[in-house]
């Protein structure tokens, strides 16, 4: 390949001993860089030539990007090859400290990696031209080998962003150290030039071409500030088939309806969440860096796999006009910690999963089925695995078309989406789905198995205190207490809330719309003046209360009290 080509160009002509001896002396290299030692001042000029030609090397994928795909732009593969490679502990670092700007934290730290790397080589470029560009050139190996291996690449196109990048960033940190060390050569090979080559270090004005550096990096700035400008205009404009697709969905009428929200499933109390989640206020966990924006028009599903007699493959049409079903479903994220914000509840339409199963010829392993774990796939390239038994028992695990009566949003999974009553969103929520197989726990491990997390793993029975938040200082006298509770699958029977140590209250818990959502709760408090603890339990329908046994999220769900501190005025 090109780029490979230029690489070895580089440095072969750096170190190759024959072409050394074409050199007409007097000045070897060795001599020569002993003597001009390059001052502070032109490594600093030959680090900002390092950053402008990282600038130029991203700005010009992004561009390419926009030819190819965006996904396929070097911080975005380089990011999405570290999100997969992260280890767990750190990812849960990172989401319990950044929340849901994880991603742009990201990105903004390896911005901040290349910048200083490119400080670097841009100063050793100083010293040493060919080395510094063939350094920018393996930066674009690296993009480029992120690119065509990230899982939702089919082609080797997505390496041209990072390929390309890299030899305009390669040559343009060449040609600007070249004006910073422009003079050094001509006292040698033509005597009496205007500089004066006389000590061990040259004043700094005297050995390079100064008017050439400035007019060079600042046309390369603005050069590559227009092109990122284009590059970046054109990859947010990418998609538009897809918008467009979204647009004319109309949701038909669910044949089997969820019940209307009354008054007294849905309560009014300041600062509750409320019991249907708005789509932009849901929460959205996932590795995508960029959201996915699929066709529907072009969009279809495979299902395929261990004991699957007819296999099929749906177009979005073909789910839009089967009987469609309409459920309210809390969906819950493993990664929540005790009192955490990763949870929803909204009102989802879409095709019942065990119809479409059936329809398949798929049999649970409990009427004999061959296969027990079901994997989605992503067009993004995720995996995600369920137990097939919990999808065919009843519950209304569904294909979801639609989320609080619109189709739905793109960063929830647009066109079709999985949502499974009782299972935690990492084995069961799979987004932007396009690949249903029928296969064993024992033959196949998905993506968040293979790092630590559980192959089975249902909703752990919590509650959250949303009202008062934590550290507030309310006025001493009435405060309402307020919160959610759920555990899927099995209801919620009774919250209780204790106040610093003394026995638990009974909270009024709000009419349960299903087993698979949360209940809000409330308690008036007579509060004194002072410091308080309020804690927060919830007994679900099995009878059990929810442990107050502290555990991590990973493998399966954190579990615990959620506990809030405020102080009365
Ligand atoms: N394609 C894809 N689907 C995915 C994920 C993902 O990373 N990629 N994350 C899962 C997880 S961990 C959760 S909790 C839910 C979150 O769904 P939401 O973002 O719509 O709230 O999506 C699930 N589906
Ligand atoms: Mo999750």
């Amino acid at each position: 390949m090109a780029w490979s080509a230029i690489l070895f160009h580089l440095i072969r002509s750096k170190t190759n001993p024959a072409r050394r001896q074409d050199r007409i002396p007097p000045v070897r290299d060795e001599e020569k860089d002993q003597r001009v030692r390059p001052g502070w001042p032109r490594l600093a000029l030959g680090a900002l030539s390092g950053v402008l030609a990282g600038f130029a090397s991203l700005a010009v994928a992004e561009l390419v990007a926009a030819a190819v795909r965006p996904q396929s732009s070097p911080v975005i593969a380089v990011g999405g090859a570290s999100i997969d490679a992260t280890p767990a502990p750190v990812k849960e670092w990172a989401i319990r400290h950044f929340g849901t700007n994880d991603k742009l934290v990201l990105q903004l730290g390896i911005l901040a990696v290349l910048a200083v790397l490119a400080l670097a080589l841009g100063a050793l470029a100083v010293r040493f031209r060919r080395v510094g560009a063939a350094g920018v050139l393996l930066f674009g190996v690296v993009g480029a080998a992120a690119a065509a291996s990230r899982p939702d690449s089919s082609s080797f196109a997505d390496a041209l962003p990072s390929v390309v990048g890299a030899i305009a960033g390669a040559l343009l940190l060449y040609v600007l150290v070249g004006r910073l060390t422009m003079g050094r050569r001509t006292p040698a090979s033509a005597p009496g030039a205007v500089t004066e080559e006389t000590g061990d270090s040259l004043p700094v004005s005297a050995g390079w071409d100064r008017r050439g550096f400035v007019v060079a990096a600042a046309s390369a700035a603005a050069v590559s500030a227009a092109v990122g400008a284009v590059g970046r205009s054109l990859n947010a404009s990418r998609g538009q088939d897809a918008i467009a697709s979204r647009k004319k969905v109309v949701l038909p009428s669910p044949r089997s309806p969820a019940q209307p929200v009354s008054k007294r499933i849905g309560l009014r109390v300041p600062g509750i969440s409320p019991f249907v989640t708005a789509n932009r206020d849901f929460y959205r966990v996932d590795t995508a860096l960029v959201v996915p924006k699929v066709n529907a028009a072009a969009w279809r599903l495979r299902i395929h796999g261990k004991g699957v007699r007819r296999p099929g493959v749906y177009s979005f049409d073909d789910l839009l006009h089967r009987e469609l079903i309409e459920r309210d479903i809390t969906l819950t994220c493993v990664s929540n910690e005790v009192g955490g914000p990763y949870v929803g509840n909204a009102r989802w339409i879409g095709v019942r999963l065990t119809d479409l199963l059936a329809e398949c010829g798929v049999e649970p392993p409990s009427q004999g089925g061959p296969a027990d774990q079901l994997v989605s796939r992503s067009v993004d390239g995720m995996t995600i695995g369920s137990p097939v038994e919990d999808l065919m028992d009843g519950r209304d695990a569904m294909l979801a078309l639609g989320m609080n009566g619109e189709p739905l949003p793109f960063a929830h999974g647009f066109p079709v989406r999985m949502v499974v009553p009782g299972l935690y969103g990492f084995v069961s929520a799979c987004k932007w789905i396009d690949d249903i197989e029928l296969t064993t726990f024992d033959s196949y491990d998905p993506y968040w198995v293979k790092r630590g997390w559980a192959r089975r793993a249902p909703i752990k029975t919590e509650s959250r205190i949303d009202a008062p938040k934590p550290f507030a200082r309310p006025k001493a006298g009435t405060v309402m207490i307020a919160g959610v509770a759920w555990a899927q699958r099995r209801g919620i029977d009774k919250v209780e809330v204790r106040i610093d140590d003394r026995p638990w209250q009974e909270a009024h818990l709000a009419d349960e719309d299903t087993l698979d959502t949360w209940r809000q709760w409330s308690l008036p408090w007579q509060a004194t003046k002072g410091g308080h603890t309020l804690t927060v339990r919830a007994t679900d329908r099995t009878g059990a209360v929810q442990t107050d046994t502290r555990t991590r999220t990973i493998p399966d769900g954190a579990s615990g009290w959620h506990s809030v501190v405020v102080t009365v005025e």
